[in-house]
């Protein structure tokens, strides 16, 4: 593959988005059942998500309603946004894979070349099942909170590239400088290996947010485009 992606959330369907309408050759493996991530329980498991007024652009490229609440801010139905998100992927010839979790990556030299991969329901069972491996040209973990395939790339390799090497922690919330900082904080962590989502923050140190989801659509935009301009 050209890339592949841990994790189905918004951070990572929008840059199978922009990588697949680029022509890049797209493979995303979601643990899950479906889908979506955090996208689809919006604030407080209300359907309804909150972008400002940077990030509407990409809801209204694939045809998600937004609505104006005055000051910059817009809301979306997230049931709608994970839907078009994902379909809007998919018809840009990413292959979507459900039920399949990364459970560790291939290293060739010192670089994220491939991840390896195995069914969740095998994973979730603690069934000695060998798992099998994908290579790509490079691999991007939108994981979230969690950031694991960062933390498995960390615990393999011994550093990182953050400033100390380690992951930091995520910091308390602050929906305006989160917003801010997940676009910037999506980088190569390591050679071959993009964070992108919530994982940005949670690698680099810095806050959560509520259900304000734009930063993490830029942050699968920019995801893809650091990686296009090295493909
Ligand atoms: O958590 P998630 O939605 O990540 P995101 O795209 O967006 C974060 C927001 O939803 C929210 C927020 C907004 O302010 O903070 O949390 O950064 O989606 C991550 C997806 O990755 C899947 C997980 O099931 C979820 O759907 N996932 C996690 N680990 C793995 C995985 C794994 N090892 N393999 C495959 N999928």
């Amino acid at each position: 593959m050209d890339v592949a992606i841990a994790g189905g959330g918004p951070a990572g369907l929008t840059a199978a988005k922009y990588l697949s309408t680029a022509g890049k050759k797209v493979v995303l493996f979601e643990r899950k059942l479906s889908v979506g991530g955090g996208m689809w329980g919006g604030g407080m498991a209300f359907p309804v998500i909150v972008v400002r007024n940077d990030s509407k652009h990409i809801l209204e490229e694939v045809q998600i309603s937004v609505k104006d609440e005055g000051n910059g801010y817009y809301s979306a139905d997230s049931i709608e946004a994970v839907t078009k998100l994902c379909s809007s992927a998919i018809d840009a010839g990413a292959r979507v894979f459900n039920m399949i979790s990364v459970e560790d990556v291939l290293l060739k030299g010192k670089k994220v070349n491939g991840f390896v991969i195995n069914w969740s329901a095998i994973e979730i069972a603690k069934l000695h099942v060998d798992p099998i491996s994908i290579r790509a040209n490079y691999c991007i973990d939108a994981t979230g909170h969690v950031a694991e395939i960062c933390n498995i790339v960390r615990r393999k390799v011994g550093s990182l590239n953050t400033p100390s090497g380690d992951l930091e922690k995520e910091r308390s919330m602050c929906a305006e400088m989160g917003e801010r900082t997940v676009v910037e904080n999506t980088k190569e962590v390591y050679p071959g290996l993009v964070v992108a989502g919530m994982g940005a923050n949670a690698v680099y140190g810095a806050p959560r947010m509520g259900p304000i989801f734009g930063g993490m659509l830029l942050s699968g935009k920019r995801a893809a485009e650091l990686i296009l301009k090295k493909l």
